[in-house]
């Protein structure tokens, strides 16, 4: 029998743009309705900011490794987006990036104001919750696997993860900054969610333990190995590609791996780390599936 053909990367990356696409559109014209005005329409332009739906791609593929089924997992990748999406509307206002573009789309205080902007950035963390709640009634997860997936959502984004390693790493712009201090920012800053996209996977698939554990490991890795490849990124390509300003970390005097390791020494790195992650799932005896070609992804994207 011909072998069924594996999916890629790219094939994933798709579906999961499709599904959590749709999804982030209908959770805009819902809050559209409900919010309404000025603030309405700016949650509906946030939740639709174009991306690549990477953290996306990583909780349907990490589900589908720990033997997941159900199309409802798009409301989980639906939730993580929404958070990514809030870190995105905050990262792009004048105290933080300062950014009039994202994805070649004017960023949400370019195209509305500043005050509009911050509010939504704050509005959109209730919605992420009230998203992941959905996606659990519809996947019928009991209240408790809902409280594990909340707790590992939310703490990525907070002190311990994505605000935390932010905050880091607005302290450290002009400070040279040694690699332990580095890999503490990109672990908090982007590697958290990226961790918590694959930690859900596992929980809402009620996988056991070990393969949960398996799965986070994986998303450790490969999280910081997602920050060092966009630190060549922002080294090495052009603004076209980025559909925003290339080179924004030399002018924010900021440290990196490129910064510490140069751009081949943080290549060699972020490739490291990829191998790294697909290690964790093979010594755990949980399937790679679409992890393996995404943990590629991660390191060669050229955007
Ligand atoms: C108040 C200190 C404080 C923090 C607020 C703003 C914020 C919280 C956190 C920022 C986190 C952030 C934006 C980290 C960068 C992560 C990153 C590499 C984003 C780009 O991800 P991609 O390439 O983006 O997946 P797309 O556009 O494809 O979705």
């Amino acid at each position: 029998m011909p072998e069924a053909p594996s999916l890629t990367a790219d094939d994933l990356l798709a579906e999961a743009r499709d599904r959590s696409d749709a999804l982030l559109a209908q959770w805009g014209d819902l809050l559209g309705a409900e919010v309404g005005g000025r603030i309405g329409a700016a949650l509906g332009y946030a939740l639709r900011t174009p991306g690549k739906r990477v953290r996306a791609a990583l909780v349907f593929a990490a589900y589908r490794s720990a033997g997941g089924a159900s199309p409802a997992i798009a409301g989980v990748a639906a939730a993580v987006e929404t958070v990514h999406a809030y870190s995105l509307v905050h990262d792009d206002l004048p105290c933080m990036d300062d950014d009039d573009l994202r994805r070649g789309r004017p960023t949400t205080h370019r195209h509305f104001d500043v005050p509009t902007a911050t509010r939504v950035g704050f509005l959109l963390v209730p919605v992420a919750a009230r998203v992941l709640a959905a996606a659990a009634e519809e996947m019928a997860l009991l209240p408790a696997t809902l409280g594990r997936m909340a707790e590992t959502l939310f703490e990525a984004g907070g002190i311990e993860g994505m605000v935390g390693g932010q905050w880091l790493d607005l302290e450290a712009e002009r400070r040279s900054l040694t690699l332990p201090q580095l890999i503490a920012v990109h672990r908090g800053k982007t590697g958290a969610l990226i961790r918590a996209s694959c930690t859900l996977g596992g929980i809402a698939a009620q996988a056991p333990a070990a393969v949960v554990a398996a799965l986070s490991a994986f998303g450790e890795d490969i999280g910081l190995a997602f920050q060092v490849a966009d630190d060549v990124l922002d080294a090495t390509a052009t603004s076209a590609e980025l559909g925003k300003p290339a080179g924004r970390d030399a002018e924010l005097a900021k440290s990196t791996y490129v910064g510490l390791m140069g751009v081949e020494g943080a290549r060699a790195e972020a490739e490291r780390l990829a191998r790294s992650a697909v290690g964790h799932l093979e010594a755990a005896g949980v399937p790679a599936g679409a992890l393996g070609p995404l943990a590629g992804y991660i390191v060669t994207r050229n955007s």
